[in-house]
């Protein structure tokens, strides 16, 4: 049985542990895949989103979708990458999250997933939950620092 402590933990918003739009590095999605495998690149990150003129959640990209796309029978064709664009090859199965949601639903999810996509009602996006962010708030919360 979950005690009320818990609950309370469990059920405070997600809102203030979201990394806001401005900061997610993202591709948008009439890149070609040249300019997504840059941006992974030099960002650092595995998996970004992807994101139309609206700033509507679109799919997500990583690395391996970027590689596997090129991918030939016996090598690598990079000479194709300026001519795929990231709508299509991005992943469009996505795990989202409302910023009035729970840190219950955040860390449901955020077990499978490294981060979730936080998006508006209409499919806007607003920033992701990132599993780093949850576990600093979980340890925090274990550890009664708060
Ligand atoms: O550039 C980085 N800066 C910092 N501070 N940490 C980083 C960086 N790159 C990776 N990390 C660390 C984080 O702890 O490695 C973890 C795994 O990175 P990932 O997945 O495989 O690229 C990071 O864990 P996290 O902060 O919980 O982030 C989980 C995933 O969320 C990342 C990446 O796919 C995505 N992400 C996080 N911040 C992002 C972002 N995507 C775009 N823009 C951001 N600002």
């Amino acid at each position: 049985m979950i005690s009320i402590k818990n609950k309370e933990f469990l059920f405070t918003p997600i809102t203030d542990y979201i990394i806001s739009a401005e900061k997610v590095a993202h591709v948008q999605v009439g890149n070609n895949a040249e300019h997504a495998l840059l941006v992974l690149t030099k960002t650092g990150y595995s998996s970004i989103p992807v994101l139309d003129a609206q700033d509507k959640l679109k799919g997500l990209l990583s690395m391996r979708t970027v590689t596997d796309s090129i991918l030939g029978l016996a090598h690598i064709e990079y000479e194709r990458l300026p001519d795929l664009k990231v709508d299509e090859i991005m992943r469009t199965e996505l795990h989202t999250i409302k910023s009035t949601d729970t840190l219950q639903k955040g860390l449901d999810l955020l077990i499978d997933h490294p981060f979730v996509c936080v998006i508006k009602e209409d499919g806007t996006f607003s920033g992701i939950l990132t599993r780093r962010v949850m576990l600093k708030k979980f340890k925090k919360y274990i550890y009664n620092i708060e």
